[in-house]
């Protein structure tokens, strides 16, 4: 990409040596003592999702032994799973939360 500058000069776009930012993966892994409810709700309360996209995404940690929550700037998934893992020791489940760099 070429900018026109003043009359006849033109500056020439440098290619950026900046790195886009970080992006994270928020992680629920399976338990064998967290409520199915409890996860459904979590999933409602802390990602944004609907019951029945929630009921899906719980049945898959359910089974397979972890699920995507969603993918978030670091600051951000570093604050859901902090939010996940405080309501689950307020509730005395132990559901895991993780976030891993895209
Ligand atoms: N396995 C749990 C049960 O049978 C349910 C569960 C689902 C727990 C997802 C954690 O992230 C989880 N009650």
């Amino acid at each position: 990409m070429a900018t026109k500058h003043r009359e006849d000069s033109v500056l020439e776009a440098r290619e950026s040596k900046l790195k886009p930012p970080p992006f994270f993966k928020v992680l629920l892994l399976n338990d064998d003592y967290t409520p199915m409810d409890f996860v459904v709700i979590v999933l409602q309360k802390y990602f944004g999702m609907n019951r029945e996209r929630a009921t899906l995404i719980m049945l898959k940690v359910h089974t397979e032994g972890v699920g995507l929550c969603g993918i978030f700037p670091k600051d951000i998934a570093a604050t859901k799973v902090d939010q996940v893992l405080a309501f689950a020791r307020q509730h005395q489940h132990p559901l895991q939360c993780v976030m891993e760099e895209t």
